[in-house]
């Protein structure tokens, strides 16, 4: 049975090591420079709580800036007892139960278009849930015979994304934001659901996804359905169902 309270394993069980990587807008060039430098990062980890801490890696980044690696003991527990997960809220359905219930309950194929917005151009997220190849074993949204998949690419402006969502008569918009410097992917969410929030009352779901977000954010960027690291195709295809074809009293789900 896995203890209910636990400490980081390192060297040994229960030792405490943890390993912290960091950069520091400190110059790694001279020698007398890398000894200030490794002295900065064990200044931070000591006041992180790393006791006994040490420097394993350290490298120069450009002329100004020092990137290191600490491995050091924390003293701290776990408790697994507190640990909060989010419960979700649909039920995962096989492709052909997908298939069965959207046409059961729409009568028509489930229409969802598909984006990177603003600068971003890191497809290969918004890709593994749309293309028919997929992702993690799982097919794409465009394998499913019931899903028609529009995927308008990269970088695509939000009034052009809008106008096409509504010219396709898109049941969902799903867009992929992976850069997150300067919380560039919460602004263009936000900028997201403001202008469909414009286009008038009849918008389509907005499904977002990206290895940074969290899924707890829908209502403050104002959109249905946040999806984060390791989403599989079949994930999104069976929240789809769930928000937009749910089962009808009778039918299969
Ligand atoms: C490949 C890659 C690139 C490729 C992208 C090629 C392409 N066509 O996509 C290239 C080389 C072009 C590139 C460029 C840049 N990149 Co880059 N890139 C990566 C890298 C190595 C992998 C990203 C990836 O493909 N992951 C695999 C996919 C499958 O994972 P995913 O995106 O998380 O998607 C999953 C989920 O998040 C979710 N999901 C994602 N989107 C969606 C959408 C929906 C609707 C749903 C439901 C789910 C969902 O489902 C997916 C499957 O599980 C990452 C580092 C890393 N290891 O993650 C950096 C990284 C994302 N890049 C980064 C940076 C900085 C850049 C550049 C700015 C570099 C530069 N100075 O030029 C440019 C920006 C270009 C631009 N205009 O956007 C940074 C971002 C840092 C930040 N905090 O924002 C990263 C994290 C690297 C780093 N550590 O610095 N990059």
């Amino acid at each position: 049975m896995t203890a209910q309270i636990v400490r980081p394993y390192g060297d040994t069980t229960g030792d405490g090591r943890i390993q912290v990587s960091f950069t520091l807008p400190v110059p790694f060039r001279t020698r007398d420079e890398q000894a200030r430098a490794e002295g900065a990062a064990l200044q931070l980890a000591g006041k992180m709580g790393l006791d006994p801490a040490m420097v394993v890696h350290a490298k120069g980044m450009g002329p100004d800036f020092t990137f290191f690696i600490v491995y050091g003991r924390v003293s701290h527990l776990v408790d697994l007892s507190e640990v909060k997960v989010a419960k979700r809220e649909f039920e995962l359905l096989s492709p052909a139960e997908i298939n069965l219930q959207i046409r059961s309950s729409l009568g028509r194929k489930l229409v969802v278009v598909g984006a990177t917005i603003g600068t971003d151009a890191h497809t290969v997220g918004i890709d593994a849930i749309l293309n028919v190849k997929g992702h993690a074993g799982e097919k794409g949204l465009e394998y499913y015979r019931e899903i028609k998949v529009v995927n308008l690419g990269s970088q695509v402006e939000i009034p052009n994304l809008v106008a096409r969502a509504f010219a396709e008569q898109a049941d969902a918009v799903l867009v992929s934001q992976v850069v997150t410097q300067r919380d560039a992917h919460l602004k263009n969410t936000s900028e997201l659901a403001a202008a469909f929030r414009e286009a008038g009352p009849d918008r389509p779901l907005l499904v977002i996804g990206g290895p940074r977000f969290d899924p707890a954010m829908t209502s403050e960027l104002g959109v249905d359905k946040i999806f984060g690291r390791g989403t599989t195709p079949r994930d999104v295809a069976s929240y789809l169902v769930h928000a937009i074809a749910p089962a009808r009293a009778g039918t299969a789900a």
